[in-house]
Order: structure tokens, then sequence, then C-alpha cells
């Protein structure tokens, strides 16, 4: 890789400019996400979903909110045998779930994982989940340089009527 193009381009004055505006921001970030020094992902309300005799498959869900551009790119879990990361979209009028290779995290907004929507999907159960256990889940996250961190996640196990039927027909609004 030749970088001589990008540097060549550079202005003096406005770098100077910019470092002011960039110190301005760096602060406020640190003001906003306490603890980001050594997590870049802030993990909210994480839960999965309690399954019932015989399912063998479940959905986990939480918010996350990381400092800077990024991707969750892959998500495991020692209860099931292949765990993916899943989108709701409508096909035929009907909101399918399907398997994604990442979803974006825009630095600083919160994305919602919840029922009906953006969601991990855990697959081939290796048994049943419990209301009031917890699940270890290990989501792998890629900045925008493709450095990979790995996030652990406690989620506690919740009942069916925590949110909507999973992959249940949904209708657009
Ligand atoms: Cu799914």
């Amino acid at each position: 890789m030749n970088y001589q193009p990008i540097v060549s381009r550079r202005r003096t004055p406005l770098r100077a400019q910019l470092g002011a505006t960039f110190l301005l921001s760096a602060l406020v970030l640190a003001a906003s996400l306490p603890g980001a020094v050594v997590a870049e992902v802030r993990v909210d309300e994480p839960w999965v979903r309690a399954t019932v005799a015989g399912q063998q498959a479940s959905g986990a869900f939480m918010t996350l909110t990381s400092s800077k551009d990024a991707r969750l790119v892959a998500v495991e879990t020692p209860v099931a045998g292949v765990s993916e990361i899943h989108e709701m979209a409508l096909e035929d009028n009907v909101m399918r779930m399907r398997p994604i290779d990442g979803l974006a995290l825009p630095a600083g907004t919160p994305v919602e994982l919840r029922p009906g929507g953006y969601h991990l999907m855990l697959l081939e159960l290796k048994g049943p989940l419990n209301t009031g256990e917890n699940v270890g889940l290990t989501l792998t996250v890629e900045d925008a340089g493709g450095r990979r961190e790995r996030i652990e996640v406690q989620a506690p196990v919740r009942p069916l009527t925590a949110g909507h039927g999973h992959g249940a027909k949904m209708h657009g609004h």
C-alpha cells in the first residue's frame, strides 16, 4: 500500500483546527460511556428466550452501543450447536427471519436486538433453557480497521411472554 497521496492532500491549518474538534469529541464520548476505556461496545439488557419441551432453537436479545463504527460479526454460546445473527425481512407481505453476515453498529448509536427484529439465533440447542438460568454468549465485534474484539455476556433466560413469538407472522408497520 502506498499512503503518499493521502499524506500529500493534508493541509496543516485544517489539521490544527480538526485537532481541537477531535479532542472535544473524545471528552464528550468518554463522559457519556463510562467504562468505555476497555470495552468499546456496551451491552444493555441481554436476555435469552426460555424454551418449552422439545424446542431446539431460541433467540438472544440485547441493545448494543459501540463507541466507534463497528460490526457484530459472530456469536458463540456453549448451549447451542450453531449460533447465527438474524434479521427480519418482508417476503410476500410476511416478516421472515434470515441469517446475515454481520450487523452494523454505527458509532454512538444503540442497536436493538429484539423479538421481531434483529436477533441472535441459537440453533441445535443442547438442552432446555429454563427461566432464571444464565446463558453465556461470546460476541465478536470488528471495527472499521478489521480489528476484532470478543465480548463476554451473561444473559438471563426469560419466559416466552417477554416478547412476540419468534418467527411469528407479522405484517409490516
Ligand atoms: Cu432467527
